[in-house]
């Protein structure tokens, strides 16, 4: 039983380390074993929590043996990033409760989030209200959430959907450009959304290297996530040597990868 909540755990990293990181494990990407070797790697970087979750195909067993496998090698808490009522996993500690406030569907603003209240209420997982908003290029998640993506030029669209959210009682805003975008979110829309008093925010897509991460740190970020950097950094080993050196340089070598986001995002 945890002493705090997963959203205090964030609240703390992120007021000790002036913002902190995110490993995203889509559970669709690889076997669970690789999942948990992720997972643990991200521990020893210093990743601050797993969140767990994809556009199409993160559910049911795959799920639920990835949130198992990786609970088995560590202690991190585990947040659900669901695509919809079918994320969720009574193995998480936590769920990105949140609402795509910039769909056009009606099942990504609420829909999916009446399904699954019940479930999130009976797991005992905890509720972190956020505001998601999909920015340019948006890739997969912004085509399977039909979202009027918000124009890169355009940070004042960006704020007034984060004090919407804001002001609808969700602490965390989301600026998302897609999974494995092309451009990550612009630093100046990081910045006027901070400005404008967003209470948490969380930057992700298309952040491959350090420099990017830390600058978009600088810019407000709170909370910086990445997927796609860990999965190269763990498919490129693969195949090198004998199976055991393979999964050992694996290992090191997603360590490595996330440290270097996690030092480069310490204010
Ligand atoms: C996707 O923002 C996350 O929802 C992470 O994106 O895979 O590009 O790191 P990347």
């Amino acid at each position: 039983m945890r002493q705090i909540t997963v959203e205090q755990h964030l609240d703390y990293a992120i007021r000790r380390d002036g913002a902190a990181h995110l490993t995203l494990i889509d559970p669709d990407a690889q076997a669970p074993s690789a999942a948990s070797g992720i997972a643990e790697a991200a521990a020893k970087a210093g990743s601050s929590a797993i969140m767990i979750g994809g556009s199409v195909g993160a559910s049911g067993d795959i799920l639920d043996e990835t949130l198992r496998a990786i609970r088995e090698v560590t202690d991190l808490p585990t947040i659900l990033f669901p695509s919809s009522a079918c994320g969720l996993c009574r193995y998480a500690d936590a769920v990105f409760f949140m609402s795509l406030l910039n769909s056009r569907d009606v099942n990504y603003l609420i829909g999916n989030q009446v399904a699954g209240a019940k479930a999130v209420m009976e797991y005992g997982i905890e509720p972190i209200p956020m505001a998601y908003l999909i920015v340019e290029p948006g890739g997969t998640a912004g085509w399977v959430g039909d979202a009027k993506l918000i124009p890169r030029e355009k940070p004042e669209l960006a704020v007034a959907y984060s004090l919407a959210g804001r002001f609808l009682g969700m602490r965390y805003t989301y600026l998302e450009a897609g999974s494995g975008a092309s451009d990550p979110v612009p630093q100046e829309m990081i910045r006027a959304v901070k400005s404008a008093g967003c209470e948490t925010l969380v930057v992700g897509g298309g952040i491959r290297d350090a420099e990017t991460a830390r600058a978009a740190a600088r810019a407000g970020a709170d909370i910086i996530v990445t997927g796609t950097a860990v999965e190269e950094a763990s498919d490129m080993q693969s195949g090198i040597g004998s199976e055991i050196e393979s999964e050992t340089e694996t290992q090191i070598q997603i360590q490595k990868t996330i440290s270097k986001f996690v030092n480069a995002i310490k204010r």
